[in-house]
């Protein structure tokens, strides 16, 4: 009889065990969707007071739940799978249609999309058209127009993607986009208010921590830090975090609509903001007509001359259509509500 409920309790021994490493298993699995990293919940203080951010001002407290991110933005490699798999054609890949651009002469409705085409010598900082074409030709498999292609490129970040290219590819993954609060939080890395996602030094050590724009902009790169377009994903240290290139490489789209004051209408209801989303709907008074989003992280065109919001606090902001050969994503991931890993 003993010996009968020893045996049992063996038996009962055995199968706990082998439920406990399926629920090993199955919390493995849930916790580590493959190549993204958990972003664990917080507050942190959002914006900055850089004088030439005026639209990232003031300092304002922001709370975010706990997220999945992409460790690294989507690269050309996971876009090609995702292309194969769906046959989807981006934006820039698809001939203008005359509705929607009246006026517009047939010979001009091509498709393409905007490359940066530095000019020979120095040129005024007074208008970006100076260093910006569009390109025919121009799409995420031919990064610089119809003589260039992906060769060497899969871990490169893909770029030339619209915000509908960015949305299809998340659906498609089961993933969505991040808010710019989102975005800003898992940049900082944990870092309260620092200059930069790594600290407060630009070279600590004489170590490039990111890919910027070294050099005199827009006509001469000296690609100190390696790097004169796209470098491949991860070629930088992580943040606290463990994300890459959450600074320079290419912008990247979050959900956000942009206005210039959302940040000041926050901060004036005297309350922590929670997971904010964003205004419902664009305003940029710069061009007043045109709907635009959040893009955050900054470029390998980013420099103090013209653009230094690859800094963590920066701001830019796109034309839904309109992508360019330093314009990416990467993606994010809730949990189910009620469900909190590592917290
Ligand atoms: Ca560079
Ligand atoms: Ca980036």
């Amino acid at each position: 009889m003993r010996d009968a409920r020893v045996s049992a309790m063996r038996g009962v021994t055995a199968v706990a065990l082998v439920l406990s490493f399926a629920g090993v298993a199955a919390a493995q699995s849930a916790t580590a969707p493959a190549g993204m990293v958990w972003v664990p919940g917080g507050t942190f203080w959002m914006g900055s007071d850089e004088p030439e951010f005026p639209d990232a001002r003031p300092w304002h407290e922001v709370q975010v739940d706990g997220f999945w991110m992409d460790r690294t933005e989507v690269t050309n490699a996971q876009f090609a799978a995702f292309v194969k798999a769906t046959g989807y054609v981006t934006i820039a890949e698809r001939k203008p249609r005359p509705e929607d651009f009246p006026g517009a002469p047939p010979e001009n409705l091509v498709a393409g999309s905007v490359v940066f085409t530095p000019p020979a010598g120095p040129v005024p900082l007074d208008s970006h058209y100076r260093w910006w074409s569009y390109v025919e030709g121009a799409n995420w498999r031919h990064p610089t127009g119809p003589g260039s292609d992906l060769a060497g490129k899969d871990q490169h970040p893909v770029v030339h993607i619209a915000y509908a290219d960015a949305l299809a590819y998340c659906r498609w993954a089961g993933k969505r986009l991040p808010t710019e609060a989102e975005f800003e939080y898992a940049a900082r890395g944990g870092l309260d208010r620092a200059r930069y996602v790594w600290g407060e030094e630009f070279q600590p050590g004489g170590r490039f921590m990111a890919n910027t724009f070294q050099g005199h902009f827009p006509d001469t790169n000296t690609a100190e830090d390696g790097y004169v377009t796209t470098a491949p994903v991860g070629s930088f240290l992580p943040n606290g975090y463990g994300l890459v290139d959450m600074a320079g490489n290419v912008w990247e789209w979050t959900s956000d609509w942009y206005q210039p004051d959302y940040y000041t209408a926050l901060a004036a209801t005297g309350k922590v903001a929670r997971n904010p989303q964003g205004p419902g709907s664009s305003f940029d008074p710069s061009e007043p007509g045109v709907a635009k989003r959040v893009h955050r992280g900054g470029s390998f065109l980013c420099n103090d001359q013209y653009c230094s919001r690859y800094c963590p606090g920066g701001r830019g902001k796109g034309e839904l259509d309109t992508g360019t050969n330093h314009l990416g994503f990467r993606c994010v991931k809730s949990e189910p509500t009620g469900s909190n890993p590592k917290e």
